[in-house]
């Protein structure tokens, strides 16, 4: 096939780290068509002003597509405005959106009018067909997850199926390399002195109806096989010194044959790694399988625990077997395995009174607490209920019901509620008063007081010492309100939240 003249940009907006990871979305991407045509990697992690870098490339005449890859929160701070930026100044560039933020909201993107195309979840397939169709005039009415407009409505293509992984493109890190030294990418965390950032799957095969993930794979997940990742991840080790791994997968250890594969096939290699799964699978893995994990190298599990009340679990359908008395269970076994396992809890659902919503953040955070008595290494991550449209949910159902809706226009997304809603920090949904987010709030500065995350490698023994000298007495008595005196601490040694920068990297 000949080489198509019109290049393209992907832009990967900034987010609101410090030390950055491996743009993985649009590096998939830009596998995708590196056969086909040429294409700029525009990171704007990295760039102190990528409007400019962004301009320059469009006024070259080279780049006639604009992609951008969108998630809730502060990207969309650079997202929304050079997206009407290139609309005005370059009116015969295509732009195109991709990611969950796009995907989920299509219908508010799309009526911008500054965005022409959604690529509704894997790109890998629809991306190229898409470019091939514009290149000819033609309208894409057969590019599979393609989510667009004709004059008349807001047109979804079909889904395709999850792409066979082990034969998509190997991700261009050289081609990143020579843009962005990649080394800079690799950055140390708790785990290694260059932690790598790599995907390995697409998708999750369950639907908790709060979870963003559900309404773009519908339960799917496929995986790359464990033979790929080691290969990919000795690739980056040998060329950049990688000797620590992070898998974004929104859930990694699906398959036990997998995840005990990979585990034989890096023991040597004297990597570090951590994950995503869920307590219910994991408890299935035999205490061999574990055993080789964590020979292997892998130090610490994220899993959404989310409640340890089971009829809360059934109300945000989590599916499968998972209950309150097997989250417990489960933290005391990874200790065996010196596993640490990472419980992410998510506090605030709607409720027919205030009193009804705080009582029910009473019980969590009793539960929590709980759970740090069982095993008191688990790391707590406490997230606020954000809706997300998971359509036809019995959640989502009673979040209309209770008068909630996502803003209407693309602009309004930039204003800070709504971003703070995206961090799942302070949603101001109907149901949440100021009185249960601060009790939420409070609790969790100190428990964070009591139990800093090891995550944060800045904070040296003394400073952990001296967080749990004064967050034990308001811990032991459970008197959470206005810890101030923690609160300062943490803001002054800069406390990092793994929820919304990822690990602590330096
Ligand atoms: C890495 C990551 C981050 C990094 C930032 C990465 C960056 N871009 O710079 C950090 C740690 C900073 C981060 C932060 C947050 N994140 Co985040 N993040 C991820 C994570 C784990 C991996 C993303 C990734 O690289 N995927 C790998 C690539 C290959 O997959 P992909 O992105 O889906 O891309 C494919 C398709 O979507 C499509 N595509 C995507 N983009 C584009 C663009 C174009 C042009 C095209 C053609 C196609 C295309 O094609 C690609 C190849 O098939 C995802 C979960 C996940 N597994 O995807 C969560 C995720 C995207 N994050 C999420 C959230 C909510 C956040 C936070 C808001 C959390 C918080 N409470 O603060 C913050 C935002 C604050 C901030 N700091 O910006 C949610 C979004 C959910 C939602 N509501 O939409 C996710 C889905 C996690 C989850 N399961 O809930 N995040």
């Amino acid at each position: 096939m000949t080489r198509s003249p019109h290049g393209v940009i992907l832009f990967n907006p900034r987010s609101a780290e410090h030390k950055h990871r491996i743009p993985n979305s649009i590096l998939q991407v830009a596998a995708s068509i590196q056969n086909d045509r040429s294409f700029a990697l525009v990171d704007g992690n990295r760039e102190r002003d990528p409007w400019s870098t962004i301009r320059d490339h469009l006024a070259s005449g080279r780049y006639r597509y604009f992609g951008t890859t969108v998630m809730p929160g502060p990207q969309l701070r650079q997202a929304v405005p050079f997206a009407h930026r290139a609309k005005q100044e370059f009116p015969e560039v295509t732009t195109i959106w991709g990611g969950y933020f796009a995907a989920n909201q299509h219908r508010t993107v799309l009526s911008s009018g500054v965005v022409d195309f959604v690529i509704d979840g894997p790109g890998d397939e629809a991306f190229p067909a898409l470019l091939a169709c514009l290149d000819r005039g033609k309208d894409p009415v057969d590019v599979p997850n393609l989510i667009w407009t004709n004059a008349e409505a807001i047109i979804r293509n079909r889904k395709a199926a999850l792409p066979d992984m082990d034969e998509l493109a190997a991700l261009p890190y050289a081609a990143l390399d020579e843009v962005y030294p990649l080394h800079q990418y690799l950055g140390r965390t708790f785990m290694g002195e260059r932690t790598l950032a790599y995907h390995s799957s697409f998708g999750c095969p369950f639907t908790c109806s709060f979870c963003a993930v559900v309404p773009i794979y519908k339960a799917r997940w496929k995986g790359v096989s464990a033979e790929r990742i080691a290969k990919d991840v000795k690739y980056v080790k040998d060329h950049w010194g990688a000797d620590a791994i992070e898998f974004h997968d929104n859930n990694f250890f699906v398959s036990e044959k997998r995840s005990v594969a990979f585990s034989e096939l890096i023991m040597d290699e004297g990597m570090g790694w951590w994950g995503e799964g869920r307590i219910d699978t994991l408890d299935r893995y035999s205490d061999d399988s574990l055993r080789i994990m964590r020979n292997a190298g892998c130090r610490m599990i994220f899993f959404g625990a989310e409640s340890g009340d089971d009829e809360e679990l059934a109300r945000m359908d989590k599916g499968g077997t998972q209950s309150g008395e097997q989250i417990l269970r489960f933290a005391a076994r990874m200790a065996e395995f010196d596993i640490i396992p990472e419980y992410s809890f998510v506090l605030g659902f709607p409720a027919s009174s205030e009193k009804e919503v705080l009582d029910r953040i009473d019980r969590d955070i009793s539960f929590i607490r709980r759970v740090k008595e069982v095993n008191p290494a688990t790391e707590i991550i406490i997230y606020v209920y954000s809706p997300v449209p998971t359509e036809g949910s019995e959640l989502f159902d009673r979040v209309k019901q209770a008068g909630f809706h996502f803003p209407d226009k693309l602009t309004d997304w930039l204003d800070p509620v709504w971003e703070n809603f995206d961090l799942r920090k302070n949603p101001l949904t109907p149901w949440l008063t100021h009185r249960a987010i601060d009790r939420i709030r409070d609790f969790e500065t100190v428990l964070n007081g009591m139990y800093p995350t090891v995550s944060d490698i800045k904070l040296d023994q003394r400073k952990r010492r001296m967080l749990q000298q004064i967050s034990r007495f308001r811990y032991r008595r459970g008197a959470y309100s206005r810890p101030y005196e923690i609160k300062l601490l943490q803001k002054l040694w800069r406390y990092r939240r793994p929820e919304t920068e990822g690990f602590e990297m330096l």
